[in-house]
C-alpha cells in the first residue's frame, strides 16, 4: 500500500522543506519536491502542514510500581497518550526485580508486548552489583538494550556506590552500552528527610526542600568524573539544576562524551508550585527548582549542551479514590491522596508522555525562540541517535520507519486534562492556551490518531532492538 503526503514543510533535525513524502506499508521510500500521484498511492494533501517524525521519548514509567501503587499509566494507555501527543516511540525501564537481567528484561517484554500500542524499547535498572550481575551486563545487548540506568541517591534501595558505578561504567563501554545517571545526593537526602519529618515539615514543599540542587550538581561532576577515568560515555537524565548544565558544559569542554536530557516540568515549573494547595501534583523526583534554574536549562538546549527533552513521565491520579471514565470504564487507581499529610508518602511522578510535543511546540516553536528543526532535534533525532534507534526513528528519510505526525501550525486550544489521555485525574498544564497540533499520527504507515479519532490498538506496538552506542552519534 502506496500512500502519498502531497505539499507538506517536511521538518527534519537539519532543515524544513516544502516537499512530498511516499510510504510504502511501514517505511517511507522517497522524498522529493514533487512526486507524481499515480491510481495506486491513496493521496493526502498536506498543504499548510508540518510533517514531522514522530517524536521519541526516551524516558518513561510504565505501570511502575511505587509507593504501594503503581503509575497509573500502563504500556496502553501510556503509549496510547503518547500517540495523542505525536510520540510514536517510547523507552521504558526494567527494573532489577532479580539478579537475572535477562529474566527481567524477558518479563517486561512479555508484560508490554500485548499492550504497547507505539514502538518500544526498555533501558535496565542497575540498583545492585555482584560478580553474576556484572557478568550479565553484556548479554542485555541480545536483548536488543543498550542503555542502563545507575543511580546516586535512593539509599538501600537503589543506589550504587561510586565504586560500583566506575565498573559498571567499564562494562558498559565494553560492550556498547550507555550508561545513564539519575543524579542527587542520597546521602543528604536521607538526612533531610529525616530531619523534615522530626520537625513535622510534612508538606509537599519539603519534598523540593529536602533534596537540594547542589545534590544533583555535585552527583553530575562526580558522576562525570568517574566516566571520564572509566573512559565511558555518560548520558545524564532529567536534568533540572542549572548547576548541573554547568557541570555538563565543563565535562563536554574537557572532551568527555556527556550527554544530558531535560524534561518539559523543569522548564515550566518551580518549587512554588509545590506550596500550592494542591501541590502534590508536581511532586516528582529529582524536584522543579528556581526560574534561574529554568533559564539555565533553556540556555543548555540553545546551545547545545543538553541534547534532549523527555518527559519522565510517571502519572499518578491526584485524587485515587474517585474514578476517571476511561475508554467508557471508570478507573480509580490509588495516587498522591496517598500522602495526605505526609510529603514523603506521596507518590513521585507526574504525567507528561502526552503533553511533551504540544506543550514544547507552542512555548518553543510558535513563540519563536527555537526553528522546527531545533525541536525536531530535541524531541526526536538527538534522542534516537544517542539511544540507537537512528535512522530507523526521529527523523524522515527514505528507509525510516513511516512514524509520521501532520501538525497543524495554525490549530489553537485550550489544553488540560480532557485534551490529553493520559490516565490520570490531572493535567499540570490545564488552561494553557497552545497554539499548533498534531492532527494525524501514522505509526509504521499505519494512522493510528486522526483529528482526535483514537484508531491505535493494544499491542500493535513493537519492541524495537537497538544498536549498541556510537561514539560518534551527534556527528
Ligand atoms: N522520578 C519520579 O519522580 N518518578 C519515577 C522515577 C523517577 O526517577
Ligand atoms: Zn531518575
Ligand atoms: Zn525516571
Amino acid at each position: 500500500m502506496l500512500t502519498l503526503i502531497k505539499n507538506g514543510t517536511l521538518v527534519t533535525e537539519e532543515k524544513s522543506q516544502i516537499a512530498d513524502l511516499l510510504f510504502e506499508n511501514d517505511k517511507i521510500i522517497r522524498i522529493a519536491d514533487d512526486i507524481s500521484p499515480d491510481r495506486n498511492m491513496k493521496v493526502i494533501d498536506a498543504s499548510g502542514l508540518y510533517v514531522l517524525p514522530g517524536g521519541v521519548d526516551v524516558h518513561v514509567h510504565l505501570d511502575l510500581p511505587m509507593f504501594g501503587t503503581v503509575s497509573s499509566d500502563d504500556h496502553y494507555t501510556g503509549t496510547k497518550a503518547a500517540a495523542f501527543g505525536g510520540t510514536t516511540t517510547v523507552i521504558d525501564f526494567v527494573s532489577q526485580d532479580s539478579d537475572d537481567l535477562v529474566k527481567n528484561v524477558r518479563t517486561l517484554k512479555d508484560k508490554a508486548a500485548g499492550k504497547a500500542a507505539v514502538d518500544y524499547s526498555f533501558h535496565a535498572n542497575i540498583t545492585h552489583l555482584s560478580d553474576a550481575v556484572e557478568k550479565d551486563i553484556p548479554l542485555l545487548v541480545k536483548e536488543g538494550i543498550t542503555s542502563i540506568k545507575v543511580f546516586t541517591a535512593y539509599n538501600n534501595r537503589l543506589r550504587l556506590q561510586d565504586g560500583e558505578i566506575f565498573k559498571v561504567m567499564r562494562i558498559a563501554r565494553d560492550n556498547g552500552i550507555l550508561t545513564m545517571l539519575h543524579a542527587e545526593n542520597g546521602d543528604v537526602i536521607e538526612i533531610m528527610v529525616n530531619e523534615a519529618i522530626a520537625a513535622k515539615h510534612l508538606s509537599p514543599e519539603w519534598h523540593a526542600k529536602t533534596r537540594p540542587s547542589w545534590g544533583a550538581v555535585e552527583s553530575v561532576m562526580r558522576a562525570s568524573a568517574i566516566s571520564a577515568m572509566a573512559d565511558a560515555p555518560l548520558y545524564i537524565v532529567h536534568m533540572n539544576a542549572g548547576g548541573e548544565v554547568d557541570m555538563l558544559e565543563y565535562a563536554q569542554k574537557h572532551g568527555l562524551q556527556i550527554y544530558g536530557e531535560t524534561c518539559p516540568q523543569y522548564l515550566f515549573f518551580t518549587e512554588e508550585d509545590l506550596a500550592k494547595p494542591d501541590g502534590a501534583k508536581w511532586i516528582c523526583s529529582p524536584p522543579m527548582r528556581t526560574q534561574i534554574d529554568q533559564d539555565r536549562l533553556w540556555h543548555g538546549l540553545k546551545n547545545g549542551i543538553v541534547q534532549t527533552i523527555a518527559t519522565d513521565h510517571c502519572p499518578f491520579f491526584y485524587d485515587g479514590t474517585k474514578p476517571i471514565n476511561y475508554e467508557g470504564s471508570p478507573v480509580a487507581i490509588p495516587g498522591k491522596e496517598l500522602g495526605k499529610g505526609d510529603f514523603t508518602k506521596i507518590p513521585n511522578g507526574l504525567p507528561g508522555v502526552g503533553d511533551r510535543m504540544p506543550i514544547l511546540w507552542t512555548e518553543m516553536v510558535a513563540s519563536g525562540k527555537f526553528t522546527a528543526s531545533e525541536f525536531v532535534k530535541l524531541t526526536c533525532s538527538n534522542p534516537a541517535k544517542i539511544f540507537g534507534m537512528y535512522p530507523q526513528k526521529g527523523t524522515l528519510q527514505a528507509g525510516s520507519d513511516a512514524d509520521l505526525v501532520l501538525w497543524d501550525p495554525k490549530k489553537t486550544l485550550q489544553y488540560g486534562v480532557a485534551v490529553s489521555h493520559q490516565r490520570t485525574d490531572y493535567n499540570l498544564y490545564e488552561g494553557w492556551k497552545l497554539q499548533g497540533f498534531p492532527i494525524s499520527v501514522f505509526s509504521r504507515g499505519e494512522l493510528i490518531v486522526d483529528q482526535g479519532i483514537w484508531l491505535g490498538k493494544p499491542g500493535r506496538g513493537k519492541f524495537i532492538p537497538r544498536k549498541t552506542f556510537n561514539t560518534d552519534c551527534l556527528g
